[in-house]
């Protein structure tokens, strides 16, 4: 269910910025069904209470719009077997959401998928409302909006442009990693355009992001694609090349370290190798 309360948005995100800045995010959900899950939390009432009497209007109607249980149906993930890939952050985001019993959803294999609206792995669908989506970036924008991963309103935009800056680096990396002759060529690269990147990113998240978060004071569907690209460049490269950028892009290291500690997440990540073998560190180079 999409909780889409129009005219009460720009209150929901306050509310929303003002609760989760103060609770980590397992509480945060919770919080948004007036369910605290944490007993260390303060009570969800009483802190609405004192962010003031618009903040704790707003809830009332989100308590009568958003149902007090999990999100109904099941989303499935298709994606190639055996490693993770683009679709990480995708899984990280539900896995994220399933630690709090907000939502279940499982992995299919892609070639399973019978869609004639999808090119290419990923795609999230989810059985109640039929909807399909792939490219990684809508999908994620997508559950995003369903898990509750969603930027502040005012800068939908800006996070949608730094999503589309991570797909484009995880691409140039990837295809540098398989195309490169050398290591030597790899470094280049590195010390090149992917610093520059990193340091075009990091000025976007250091604009628009508050504290450890990239995009607003608490995590977006931004982050979760952020710590995938992360992810696939030391696994691509190893941490030791990777040095210089995380120099240079303070705030994008501590968004990865904070999603990473997001409860679900890490379990999720650890199931599977980001990538396969061939195109790691390790892996033969030229890529073969
Ligand atoms: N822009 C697409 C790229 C999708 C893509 O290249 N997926 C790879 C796996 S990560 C794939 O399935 N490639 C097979 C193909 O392009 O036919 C996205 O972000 O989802």
């Amino acid at each position: 269910m999409s909780v889409e309360t129009g005219a009460h948005e720009p209150a929901r995100d306050a509310c929303r910025d003002a609760v989760s800045g103060v609770w980590p995010i397992h509480v945060r959900l919770s919080a948004h069904r007036m369910r605290p899950s944490n007993t260390t939390a303060p009570s969800c009432a009483k802190h609405y209470w004192s962010l003031g009497s618009d903040h704790f209007l707003c809830c009332k109607k989100l308590q009568k719009t958003i149902a007090a249980d999990a999100m109904p149906g099941v989303y499935t993930v298709y994606y190639h077997e055996g490693f993770t890939g683009r679709a990480q952050p995708l899984e990280m985001m539900l896995a994220a959401s399933k630690a709090t019993n907000f939502c279940e959803w499982k992995r299919a294999p892609w070639n399973t998928l019978d869609d004639p609206t999808c090119f290419a792995a990923p795609a999230v669908a989810h059985d109640q409302t039929k909807k399909v989506i792939s490219q990684t970036t809508a999908a994620a924008q997508w559950l995003g909006s369903e898990l509750r991963f969603f930027p502040p309103t005012g800068i939908r935009a800006e996070a949608a442009k730094l999503a589309m800056d991570i797909a484009e680096v995880w691409s140039e990396a990837y295809g540098k990693r398989r195309g490169a002759p050398s290591w030597a060529a790899v470094e280049d690269f590195i010390s090149g355009r992917l610093l520059k990147w990193f340091g075009v990113m990091e000025a976007t998240a250091q604009k628009h992001g508050k504290g450890s978060w990239v995009i607003g004071s608490v995590p977006t569907y931004v982050d979760f694609l952020l710590c995938n690209l992360i992810e696939t460049i030391l696994f691509l490269f190893g941490e030791a090349r990777l040095a210089p950028l995380k120099a240079a892009a303070p705030k994008l290291f501590a968004s990865y370290a904070a999603t990473l500690a997001i409860p679900g997440v890490s379990e999720c990540k650890s199931e599977f190798p980001v990538l396969y073998g061939k195109v790691g560190a390790e892996g033969a180079m030229p890529f073969a």
